[in-house]
């Protein structure tokens, strides 16, 4: 896997972002009908919508089926699936999920690996989010830098238009925010964070991708922390921290896990979880500083 060449790790990026493209208005018009539990967990024990099972079941299918994909894992899923020879590509279908029901924003997060699962961020070679907002829109990141595509639905499937060719974080930070409850947040955290707070906007949606497309629009820092009670946070490696951390060092910014580039954190387990601390680099060199200083 390790080694493919550049043009075809391009055309096969070029490809799987094709897919959640297109299935993209499928995911979004699937919605409003699926804003029900499962009745199943996922592997990370969280509650799983009718919505996050649909839009898994059809990614799942055309990531297999894409050519010089060898290997597919999803955060709905216990362990990947090895569905051929090529790049190996994680996601998490629909980020956010308990937005559904309270209509606020959720997205699709894709990574692409030229390397077996679970793997390094180092070995990401593209990735990129779908935004379900009062728009759909997706963020694109791989060698090349960061594009923004409006994504709508058509007759023949699916109209992409690039409103952004080279989306960079902005120089001054304007928003924040931290997930998780403020009596979890460790006292190194929460003493940054009050910094934080006293200078910039708070912006909490409760989904990451939304919560980080503020971010990388407008400036700033998004958290999701080690906790007290979890000291590894809540989003996983794989599927949400290194796509994100890609895409926003793609951008010009930072991402650490509180001591380290999240790019850098050793992969363990396809289910491993990392506290993520993304955005523009003066504010996670701040946090940095903050956390190691305890
Ligand atoms: P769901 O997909 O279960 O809604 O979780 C979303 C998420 O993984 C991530 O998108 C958010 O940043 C984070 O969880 C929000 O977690 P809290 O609900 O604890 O704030």
């Amino acid at each position: 896997m390790s080694g493919t060449p550049d043009r075809d790790v391009a055309a096969v990026v070029d490809s799987v972002v094709d897919v959640i493209a297109r299935s993209a208005p499928e995911i979004r018009a699937a919605l409003p009908g699926r804003r029900v539990e499962s009745g199943t967990d996922n592997p990370s024990g969280e509650t799983v919508m009718a919505a996050d099972v649909y839009a898994d079941d059809l990614l799942a299918d055309r990531l297999a089926a894409v050519e010089r994909v060898g290997e597919f894992a999803s955060e709905e899923r216990e362990s990947p699936a090895d569905v051929g020879d090529g790049l190996a590509v994680a996601i998490d279908p629909l980020d956010g999920s308990s937005n559904l029901r309270s209509n606020n924003a959720m997205g699709t997060v894709v990574g692409v690996y030229d390397a077996p699962l679970p793997a390094s961020g180092r070995d990401l070679v593209g990735a990129a989010y779908v935004l379900y907002g009062p728009i759909t829109t997706m963020v694109v990141a791989t060698e090349d830098g960061v594009r923004e595509e409006v994504v709508e639905p058509a007759d023949d499937g699916v109209d992409r238009t690039v409103v952004a060719e080279s989306v960079t974080l902005p120089d001054d930070p304007t928003v924040y925010g931290f997930g998780g409850r403020v009596p979890d947040w460790p006292p190194a955290f929460e003493a940054y964070a009050r910094e934080i707070e006293s200078e910039l906007k708070l912006r909490y949606g409760g989904a990451m991708v939304g919560d980080v497309n503020q971010v990388l629009t407008y400036g700033g820092v998004f958290a999701y922390p080690a906790l007290e009670d979890a000291p590894n946070g809540k989003l996983r490696l794989q599927f949400e921290a290194n796509p994100i951390a890609y895409i926003i060092e793609q951008a010009g910014g930072a991402a650490s896990d509180g001591v380290q580039d999240v790019l850098d954190v050793p992969p363990e387990g396809v289910h491993q979880r990392v506290p993520l601390h993304v955005g523009s680099t003066s504010l996670i060199d701040r946090l940095e500083d903050a956390l190691v200083s305890t």
